[in-house]
């Protein structure tokens, strides 16, 4: 069992008036210059269809058809007019609406558009809308293992696996349409740490599944990925990975041959090499380029990709060691490689140098090459952020990432990794993904706006986090809440109080949670629950340093230095405490507590009254919650509240282990008298 996501389809909720007009209009679809046996065609016609026979209650004729006719629905591949690499147009013709593009992926993203504008009410007036998607490669990754359970998955097992097999069922469809339907082009299916079975994906023992599931995937305009084990030919029984070992390069060479004949759709491989207990290139003394480069010459030839991840570092360090900064680790590992990679590599570099926190600087290797694909990698799995029991809507913090100045040529993390400063096609964004086989996808239904959002912004990035917040719950909750009921003042309170709650909640979740963006305090290895010095005295490389005059990290010149990995402009910023974005303070900066913001408060006080406000934002936004109580369904607002209630409880531990650690290491008082433990 499975919900459909926001695809979950309702008569249409418009004026009667209104509504039959559209009707009319719309009762006939056709096709023009399209090949009704292109599997994307196919699936185009299959979704107006399941979505216009349900929205109008009505049979729709749908027809492929050589004349030029620009009445009803027409939807054209067209080719003297470009509209980009998947791109898209919708118009109102003279009786009807016209969807154009140049090829199929983008006549489907402009159906499944012109379908959710149609039940989001905005095809009443005159429409025309160009979009050509920003990014190339819009990807999910998925931390899937083939024995089932999910690395980092908050919300059930994989649909993707079960007990070293795979699985393909409708499910996969449903998946493949909902993704799809927000832009995604790339699906990794299984975990970056390749374990056990899943080093056998590329191999006799499941080409035929793999085959089928990139052709579902294509139907959908999806390229299917795998994560590889870099040291694959080892567990083979090779000797060796070295990548400049003629044997090693044979292997891979014929290995490569061997997948493309057996998964022809494989859009190639990501890669975790040399991080976290992986085998990699350093072992044999050779560079991370030359271990990229060897799987992509090898790959090359079938026109694949290699996705190689920069998140190396030093995960066995001595904590008493003062000099080693696991944040300068990508940069020292990958900066002095720019320019040396093969064309069909692209480095996926996470937002930050550190791992997925609540708040971090952008990772300086954005902007620090200028001649390299990279892509950027986010994590919408909420590892750090309340791990899909408390609501943390991440778009926001992705939109400041993506419009961070790198001041490279002036541009933003956006601009790098769309391709635009460089001119390269290899580039885009990838999420950690964070579904699973519970009924509603993502544990919380508050995390689907994550998943939903990240489509969304991965195609537009210049799309508000509010907006695409607000469509989302619309679209998700018009089920819930049934029909008609947008038209009218119910239906408002629900889209504008869930929007609400889901802008409020990455600010708050920040609030409780390790302060000035110094990050972790969590519980090691489940990387839930507040524990402020559960990484502190161990191997990991991510220290607070707090003791009873200070807290931080000094990353400056005088410190670790990590401050000069940026270009100037952004290394002046950070090198000051005047300058340094507040938010950012403690991860730059080693300062007392008796040190002033710029609001008038001391830093020990901004602890206090941040991890108080930010538990008060949450019984706020479960209240707001809890006044949509019949207003929608009541599964959905059940299995919330009840996450909700744990949320109010867990903030406020979060709240109370830190304040009370810190008034225990400061002997300070909270000058409003609250209670600290
Ligand atoms: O955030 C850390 C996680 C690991 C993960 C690693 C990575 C897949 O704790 O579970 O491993 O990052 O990104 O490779």
């Amino acid at each position: 069992m499975y919900s459909s996501l926001w695809l979950n389809y309702t008569k249409l909720t418009l004026s009667d008036e209104k509504e039959k007009r559209l009707s009319d209009i719309l009762s006939d679809v056709f096709f023009i210059g399209c090949d009704p046996e292109n599997r994307i065609c196919k699936s185009i016609k299959n979704e107006i269809d399941t979505a216009f026979s349900t929205i109008f209650d009505r049979k729709i004729n749908i027809e492929f058809s050589d004349e030029d006719r620009e009445t009803g629905l027409s939807l054209k591949i067209v080719s003297k007019e470009k509209l980009g690499d998947e791109g898209y147009r919708i118009k109102t013709s003279e009786e009807g609406f016209v969807i154009e593009a140049n090829e199929y992926n983008g006549l489907l993203y402009g159906a499944f558009r012109f379908i959710e504008m149609l039940r989001l009410g905005k095809l009443t007036e005159e429409v025309n809308i160009i979009k050509t998607p920003d990014n190339p490669l819009r990807m999910l990754n998925h931390w899937d293992n083939m024995t089932g359970d999910i690395e980092r998955g908050y919300s059930g097992n994989s649909f993707f696996f079960e007990d070293n097999e795979m699985i393909i069922n409708d499910r996969t469809v449903m998946y493949a349409r909902a993704v799809a339907s927000v832009g995604i082009n790339a699906v990794v299916i299984n975990n970056v740490n390749v374990k056990g079975e899943a080093s056998y994906l590329i191999s006799e023992r499941h080409y035929e599944n793999m085959r089928k599931l990139s052709e579902i995937f294509a139907d959908y305009g999806i390229k299917l990925f795998v994560s590889v084990n870099y040291a694959l030919p080892m567990e083979y029984g090779l000797d060796s990975a070295d990548p400049l070992d003629e044997r090693v390069i044979v292997w891979w060479n014929n290995k490569c041959k061997e997948v493309h004949e057996n998964i022809p759709l494989l859009g190639g491989f990501l890669v975790k090499a040399d991080s976290e207990g992986r085998p990699g290139p350093f072992t044999y003394q050779r560079t991370q380029a030359d271990g990229a480069n060897m799987l992509a010459r090898a790959i090359a030839p079938y026109g694949g990709l290699i996705i190689w991840r920069c998140f190396v570092y030093n995960c066995k360090q001595d904590w008493r060691d003062e000099k080693t900064d696991r944040a300068r680790a990508g940069y020292d590992y990958f900066r002095d490689l720019d320019g040396k990679f093969e064309r069909n590599v692209i480095l996926q570099i996470k937002n930050g140098p550190m791992d997925f926190q609540v708040r971090e600087p952008v990772s300086p290797l954005f902007g620090g090459m200028e001649h390299t694909n990279q892509m950027l990698e986010v994590q919408i799995a909420q590892e750090y952020t309340g791990q899909q029991r408390h609501v943390c809507y991440l778009i926001p913090w992705f939109k400041e990432v993506l419009t961070f100045n790198t001041h490279m040529k002036e541009a933003s993390v956006a601009d790098i990794v769309s391709g635009r400063v460089m001119g390269n096609k290899n580039a885009g964004m990838a999420a950690v993904c964070n579904t699973g086989n519970d009924y509603n996808w993502t544990g919380h239904d508050l995390a689907g706006a994550n998943l939903y959002g990240f489509g969304r912004l991965s195609f537009d990035t210049s799309l508000p986090a509010e907006d695409i917040a607000s469509e989302w719950a619309r679209l998700y909750l018009a089920s819930a809440v049934g029909e008609k009921s947008f038209e009218n003042i119910n239906g408002k309170t629900v889209v504008d109080t869930v929007t609400d709650i889901l802008m409020r909640s990455w600010p708050a979740y920040e609030k409780y949670n390790a302060p000035l963006g110094i990050g972790w305090m969590c519980v090691p290895n489940i990387h839930y629950g507040p524990d402020v010095d559960g990484y502190e005295y161990s191997p990991w490389g991510t220290y607070h340093k707090a003791d009873h005059n200070a807290i931080g990290r000094d990353r400056t010149e005088s410190g670790t230095g990590f401050v000069s990995q940026y270009r100037k402009e952004n290394a002046d910023m950070y090198s000051s405490p005047e300058t340094c974005p507040e938010e950012l303070l403690l991860f730059f900066h080693r300062l007392p507590y008796n040190y002033v913001l710029k609001s008038g408060r001391t830093i020990i006080q901004h602890i206090y009254d941040t991890h108080f406000e930010g538990a008060e934002e949450v019984l706020k936004m479960y209240e707001a919650w809890k006044s949509l109580k019949g207003l929608i369904s009541d599964d959905v607002y059940e299995r919330a509240a009840s996450r909700f209630e744990h949320q109010v409880e867990h903030s406020k531990e979060w709240r109370d282990v830190i304040n009370s650690y810190f008034f225990r290491k400061t002997g300070i008082k909270d000058d409003k008298g609250r209670d600290l433990y």
